[in-house]
């Protein structure tokens, strides 16, 4: 297992693996590949720019992962060529995929960071017959643009109807909603507003927020002034603690409102910077660090090993499931990387996460998992998502 940085990059490589990168001419590295030397893996993240935490917590993963398991999957090494798409430019990230499917002859695509990069890369991976494996990007549509998506992350319907669900059945009859301005917020919007008034619950407000350089500031004034008994919030990783900032300072809790959201707000790579406002926060979600399980340990600590000052979060366990999802495909062909019989192998594919048990549905290609309810509680002086709740296996409802 060794990084090295090439001018094309990183590249993760298992085993014995040389970083191919410098040498020009794509066709020779296919044929080497065919036969029978290294499958490569595209990994784009956003490694710099706004949601570099999120790149950085799934590279972690995806490098733990090989670590742990060494770097061959049904015989064949695999190598991962990690690129930066900076998280907010669409045109990036395809042309990224592009040149890795083309030069590089990747025989997977994975990762994505947002959901519009995500939808960026989707036309690639059909045209080229390649998966994409989507470990971080949760809008319920995307499985939908290519039939060579498959997902390891969480879909925000998923996640958001089981809160709307505690809402209801917790005393909480007024709601509002505040959700960053893009696909995966109006999704969560979307599905609280459904199944909280379904339950008889009332909506009076719902605001969205700019997904670049957000104020939640003048949203939450909002709020307090319209005084309902709770404030349902999602926000992409990394944002929580902005929100939860202002929340405290506008003096929201003062005023009897209660917090509530999907676990992006409460996001375990910045749990512990929110400090107090975060206490008794309630969220729902797929992955707590704090979730009590042998796969869970072992997770951890296979995390510590190539990240030893950060806890993994939500996105990490998307990465190393990802990587899993990928081994386990490689297992089944006997090493075969050839798109249509990688894909069909990974399809259906049953496990035990890190998080609880997954399925990848082999019709739609998405991800069915158990979701926690969560409460914030301090615990030997540091702040956990505790899990108090279990709904099994829930499905993305649109798919
Ligand atoms: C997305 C969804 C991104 C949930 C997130 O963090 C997140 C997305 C960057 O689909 O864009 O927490």
């Amino acid at each position: 297992m060794r990084a090295s940085t090439t001018r094309r990059g990183l590249i993760l490589a298992g085993g014995a693996a040389v970083a191919a990168g410098a040498a020009p001419g794509g066709q020779r590295r296919a044929a080497a590949q065919e036969a029978g030397e290294t499958a490569r893996i595209g990994l784009i993240l956003p490694m710099t720019g706004p949601f570099a935490s999120t790149g950085r917590q799934v590279e972690a993963a995806v490098r733990a992962y090989l670590r742990a398991h060494g770097g061959s999957f049904g015989g064949r090494r695999v190598e991962v060529l990690l690129r930066d798409d900076t998280g907010i430019a669409p045109d990036i990230t395809r042309r990224l995929a592009q040149e890795l499917v083309v030069r590089e002859r990747v025989r997977v695509l994975a990762g994505f960071g947002l959901t519009p990069l995500a939808l960026a890369a989707a036309p690639i991976a059909t045209e080229a017959r390649v998966p994409m494996v989507v470990m971080a990007a949760a809008t319920s549509a995307i499985v939908q643009r290519s039939p060579y998506i498959l997902r390891t992350s969480f879909t925000l319907p998923q996640a958001t109807m089981p809160i709307a669900d505690w809402a209801a059945r917790n005393g909480i009859r007024t709601c509002a909603t505040l959700v960053t301005d893009y696909a995966p917020g109006l999704d969560a919007e979307r599905a609280f507003k459904q199944r909280f008034t379904a339950a008889g619950g009332q909506v009076p407000l719902e605001l969205r927020t700019p997904l670049r350089n957000p104020d939640y500031a003048p949203f939450l004034q909002r709020v307090h002034d319209a005084k309902p008994q709770a404030l349902f919030v999602f926000v992409p990783s990394g944002e929580g603690a902005a929100a939860m900032k202002q929340f405290a300072e506008r003096g929201l809790r003062e005023a009897g409102i209660r917090l509530i959201g999907t676990g992006d707000l409460t996001d375990d790579d910045i749990l512990n910077d929110m400090g107090e406002p975060a206490i008794g926060v309630i969220t729902s979600h797929h992955y707590s660090a704090a979730h009590d399980s042998e796969e869970n340990r072992a997770f951890l600590a296979a995390y510590r090993q190539v990240a030893p000052d950060a806890r993994p979060n939500f996105m990490a366990v998307g990465g190393w499931d990802g990587m899993h999802l990928i081994a386990e495909g490689l297992k089944r062909t006997g090493g075969a990387t050839e798109g249509d019989r990688l894909l069909a192998a990974m399809k259906g594919l049953s496990w035990t996460s890190p998080r609880g048990p997954v399925t990848i549905d082999a019709n739609t290609r998405d991800i069915v998992q158990d979701i926690y309810i969560r409460r914030v509680e301090r615990r030997d002086g540091q702040l956990w998502n505790i899990e108090f709740d279990r709904i099994a296996q829930v499905r993305d409802p649109g798919t």
